[in-house]
């Protein structure tokens, strides 16, 4: 028997949206004799293959050491091979003892709902109405992302234009480092990745410079690593670079709504215009301004009315209990302080750690091989443009600072 107090859902419902802190929980998805919430975590490896079965899907595969003239993010990545690779999990898996050391495999943000969205036995695996999220999101794991990859692999610094995030570690460990929004970490939209704003530093693989800067920010990090049946918390617009410190690794997660998701809508339509108008990208094809416009104007429209409506609840008045309930924790110390067993508030990175955890990335670009410096071939288009002014520009337009700035100015004068 517990004889812990577990938060109720009712109390992670209203807090977690307002959480301002990167928030751990522990011991949340497993019980007190062993078995666990979600069967997804209770399964072995060999479950895990059974269930996956056949089905096929995309990795992208990176080399452990090469530093490329762009960060290996989805639409980036180094060959060889050039395309991702069409896998099953047991190929995945098998594929860990015969594979160059120096060669990572990622099959990353996978939708469940678009690749695994005929399996309902992995859609029923696992829900996130332990953490208030009940509504159509998070009743199972149909609008959940699933990532499954080797050591090595990893996901370039980054914040996400929506939502909060819980992430779940299945199997493996996952280190990661998160900085609070604003640490200067240089903002970038290009590789282009709708909500994804990526930073310029390339963590996996630091030059002597970016260390240099990494380790003058005057913003402390948080660095951790996710076991098995961990829960990570991060709030909207906190940066992180992950990486998989594991042979096999997967995790799930998903974002859960916020109020001010419909202003990021806003500022996320204002860069996609930008973009598909000012860049040549393959992923717009669709060449008329008119197709973009409309969508920042809809975004618009939408923020618009989910203002009105803001302001008219705010006129209906509030219902005072009667009686003085006990004050409901509402910030992520408070959770921690009232369920010390289940909320773990994340310390800054102790000077130490954060240096090796810098070192050994920069010892990955030391290392690099000269013969594979990268020379693209194939179907894999380096980036022309790269580091170019007009890159610069783009990014200079599509800064954060300039698209909220923006975004203000057209909401103030929409009608
Ligand atoms: O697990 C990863 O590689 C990255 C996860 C991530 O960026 C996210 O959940 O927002």
């Amino acid at each position: 028997m517990s004889h812990h107090l577990q938060p109720l859902e009712e109390i992670l419902r209203e807090v977690l949206p307002d959480l301002q802190e990167p928030t751990l929980f522990q011991n949340m998805l497993r019980n007190y004799d062993g078995s666990c919430d979600w069967k997804l975590l209770q399964w072995s490896l060999k479950d895990l293959v059974e269930k996956f079965g056949d089905k096929k899907l995309p990795f992208r595969v990176g080399n452990h050491n090469k530093r490329t003239c762009v960060l290996q993010h989805h639409h980036w990545c180094v060959s060889p091979p050039l395309k991702p690779v069409q896998l099953t999990l047991q190929e995945f898996i098998d594929l860990q003892e015969t594979k160059p050391n120096n060669m990572w495999y990622y099959c990353d943000y996978k939708h469940i709902k678009e690749w695994l969205g005929d399996n309902t036995e992995i859609i029923d695996s696992f829900n996130w109405l332990k953490f208030g999220i009940d509504n159509e999101l998070g009743k199972d794991g149909m609008h959940s992302t699933i990532w499954i990859g080797s050591k090595g692999s990893h996901t370039d610094c980054h914040w996400d234009t929506y939502g909060y995030n819980l992430v779940a570690q299945i199997h493996g460990r996952k280190q990661w480092l998160l900085y609070p929004p604003n640490a200067p970490l240089i903002p970038v939209r290009l590789p282009y990745e709708e909500s994804t704003v990526y930073s310029r530093f390339n963590i996996y693989c630091l030059s002597e410079e970016e260390k240099d800067c990494l380790l003058d920010i005057p913003d402390k990090p948080k660095l951790i690593t996710l076991e098995p049946g961990d829960v990570l918390f991060v709030p909207n617009g906190w940066w992180h670079y992950v990486e998989s410190l594991d042979q096999v690794n997967v995790s799930v997660n998903i974002w859960g709504k916020l109020k001010t998701d419909s202003r990021a809508r806003v500022e996320e339509a204002l860069v996609k215009l930008i973009i598909a108008k000012m860049g040549d990208y393959n992923q717009f094809p669709n060449k008329l301004t008119t197709f973009y416009t409309t969508e920042v104007e809809c975004a618009v429209v939408e923020r618009t009315q989910e203002e009105e409506q803001e302001k008219k609840a705010k006129l209906v008045p509030v219902k005072i209990p009667a009686k003085r309930a006990k004050p409901k924790p509402r910030t992520a110390a408070e959770l921690a302080e009232e369920y010390p067993y289940y909320v773990k508030l994340l310390p800054d990175a102790k000077e130490s750690e954060f240096k090796e955890f810098i070192e050994e990335r920069r010892k990955r670009d030391k290392e690099k091989y000269p013969s594979e410096e990268t020379s693209a071939s194939g179907d894999y288009v380096p980036n022309p443009q790269y580091d170019s002014f007009f890159e610069s520009l783009i990014n200079a337009l599509c800064h954060p600072e300039v698209i909220g700035k923006a975004a203000k100015i057209l909401l103030e004068r929409h009608y």
